[in-house]
């Protein structure tokens, strides 16, 4: 393929938000390029030795089916302005919960470092966005790009649908589910096809995400059918393990919504006709009011001449795929800081945190007793005798972390080792530093890192301070160089440096090497390893009483 960035003149200015004024600096360049799709401009980033191409727009919501699947976009006819990188699809968005968004969303952004050319192919990263598949955006609000393209990989963000336009599951063909999921397969299939114009590698990608973003990137790993979208995967505290977030198919779901909006229907194509008529913000808030949670990814219903993603549990399903994959994964040493630091006082006497760490996995049905006996073992382990109250804040953040995350993705290693997987790096993310993403969103400070505070070490947030602070620039500088060594080369430690002083070994059955980042950079074996072990057990014990446990087998899903 023919090379891609030429210069051409014209008559704007940039602005560094990517916004463009007028008049006029006859001077200025935009970078162009000839893709198989057409004719994309982008924008220079400023002071910064990158090209941007924004909000390129790779598949369209179809107008006669808004929740069921896109359809590819068509070839630019004229040459594409790639300069807007604020689309954001249909939700209550989480920073100001203001409900935004509209269908026009199905869109990537791409960042290209200047090293990039036809003689030089870069390696390529698609980040894939979390927010529990029901809010979340990929653009430089969040997702700034400046730290990872100065290692020379060409950074993709891309958006998808989430809530109810991206996974409605129901049970006829035209909804079968997990459509936000197929718009990452559509997006993937873009990248593979049109990045060698920009100067990407299309034989060397990696997807990764954090949260309900790192579960997409492993679903597809799980259930992707077409093996050369992508050859790495980068799991940040987001596994197919999760517990809770695979649902089935909710056929009632567009009758409670045609209701709530006064439209009284037996028929779901009826309903849903209506529901298409309705603007999506109103169609969002409906959601909310109505608190629907279960526009999650699902187990489909199978249906003639429909390709289906999910097609088992994750828990019973083999993962071949592992063997020819190199794997980087890990949590922080806090993951649910947040969200427990956070209660008052008085809510530590009326929750039931043990009830909720197993309810999250599993379901004890009408085996009381033994359920009972369950609660008194994790009680025991996590509290001792204790009363439950605001002083075992510890225990509970350790409780929750390990049910909601740290099981799930230790449980992951495990099985990606049995498996046969290729290489897999684990690392333990334990810096709490000035750039903590979740704390910074609420406002809290102390204690470890919660879920999703590594996020401001690897994107330069919009709203973050600049310059940074020099103890969490050396944090962006060892994090970015590892992830993009990673993504370069398939191991993130080469090679000793200056900067990353240490080998960080992949784990092995024997021993589950993993790099703790912290202000130092510390190699250690088997994180958590007392409580993973009282959690194998305690797993092991329950399995038949584990959501999902050996469901019956659906034709086409491998069962171990
Ligand atoms: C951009 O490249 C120039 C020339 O190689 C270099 O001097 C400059 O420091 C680079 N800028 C950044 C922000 O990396
Ligand atoms: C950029 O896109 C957003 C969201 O689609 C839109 O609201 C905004 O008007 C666009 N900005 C420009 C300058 O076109
Ligand atoms: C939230 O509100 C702030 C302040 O008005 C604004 O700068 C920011 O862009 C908003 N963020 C989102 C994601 O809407
Ligand atoms: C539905 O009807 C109720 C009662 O008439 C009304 O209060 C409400 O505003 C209506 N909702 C919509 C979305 O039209
Ligand atoms: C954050 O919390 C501090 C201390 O509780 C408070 O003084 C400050 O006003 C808060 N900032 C915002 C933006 O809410
Ligand atoms: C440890 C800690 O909480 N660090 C910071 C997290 O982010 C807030 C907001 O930027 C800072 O005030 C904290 O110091």
């Amino acid at each position: 393929m023919k090379l891609s960035i030429i210069l051409s003149v014209v008559l704007f200015v940039i602005v560094s938000d990517g916004a463009v004024v007028f008049p006029a600096d006859e001077n200025v360049a935009y970078p162009e390029v000839h893709s198989p799709v057409g004719h994309i401009r982008g924008l220079r980033a400023e002071d910064e030795n990158y090209s941007m191409f924004m909000g390129i727009p790779y598949a369209q919501v179809d107008p006669d089916n808004l929740f069921g699947n896109a359809k590819p976009y068509p070839k630019f006819e004229s040459t594409f302005d790639a300069f807007n990188d604020s689309s954001i699809c249909p939700q209550e968005e989480e920073f100001n919960n203001t409900i935004v968004g509209s269908l026009d969303c199905l869109h990537i952004n791409v960042y290209v470092p200047d090293s990039a050319s036809d003689q030089n192919r870069l390696p390529v990263f698609v980040w894939i966005f979390g927010g529990r598949f029901a809010f979340g955006f990929p653009g430089r609000f969040l997702y700034g790009p400046s730290f990872l393209v100065r290692h020379d990989i060409i950074l993709v963000t891309i958006n998808y649908r989430v809530g109810p336009y991206g996974f409605m599951c129901l049970d006829i063909p035209e909804v079968p589910g997990n459509q936000g999921l197929k718009d990452q397969v559509m997006a993937l299939n873009w990248i593979r096809d049109n990045i060698e114009a920009f100067g990407g590698d299309n034989t060397a990608i990696t997807i990764g995400g954090n949260s309900a973003g790192g579960m997409a990137a492993d679903l597809h790993l799980y259930y992707g059918e077409d093996e050369n979208l992508f050859h790495k995967i980068i799991l940040q505290s987001g596994v197919s393990l999760f517990g809770g977030i695979i649902g089935r198919p909710d056929p009632n779901a567009p009758f409670e919504l045609a209701k709530h909006l006064n439209h009284t229907s037996s028929d779901v194509k009826d309903a849903l006709s209506f529901l298409a008529t309705v603007d999506p913000h109103q169609l969002i808030a409906a959601t909310l009011e109505l608190e629907m949670s279960n526009f999650i990814p699902c187990i489909e219903n199978q249906f003639e001449n429909v390709q289906r993603f999910i097609t088992e549990y994750p828990l019973n399903t083999y993962v071949p795929r592992v063997k020819d994959i190199e794997v980087l994964i890990g949590l922080n040493n806090e993951e649910a800081y947040i969200s427990i630091s956070q209660l008052p006082d008085i809510m530590f006497q009326m929750s039931d945190f043990v009830q909720e760490g197993i309810n999250r996995n599993f379901d004890f049905e009408d085996e009381d007793e033994l359920y009972a006996q369950m609660h008194d073992v994790v009680t025991h382990f996590y509290f001792g005798d204790q009363d439950i109250s605001a002083e075992l804040k510890q225990q509970i953040i350790a409780l929750r972390s390990d049910y909601y995350f740290n099981y799930p993705v230790l449980r992951t290693v495990k099985k990606y080792l049995e498996n046969g997987v290729q290489t897999m790096y684990l690392y333990m993310f334990s810096y709490s530093g000035g750039r903590n993403f979740s704390k910074h969103r609420v406002n809290i400070t102390g204690g470890g890192a919660a879920h999703a505070d590594e996020l401001g070490y690897l994107f330069d947030i919009s709203y973050m301070d600049k310059p940074l602070d020099p103890e969490d620039q050396l944090i962006v500088d060892r994090m970015t160089e590892l992830w993009a060594n990673f993504v370069k080369y398939g191991n993130p430690t080469p090679e000793p440096t200056e900067l990353i002083p240490v080998v960080w070994q992949p784990v092995t059955r024997d021993k589950w090497h993993y790099l703790e980042l912290d202000t130092e950079l510390r190699v250690s074996t088997r994180p958590f390893h007392a409580r993973t072990a009282f959690l194998d057990l305690f797993y092991k014990h329950n399995e038949i009483y584990e959501i999902g446990y050996r469901t019956k087998p659906s034709s086409g899903s491998n069962i171990v």
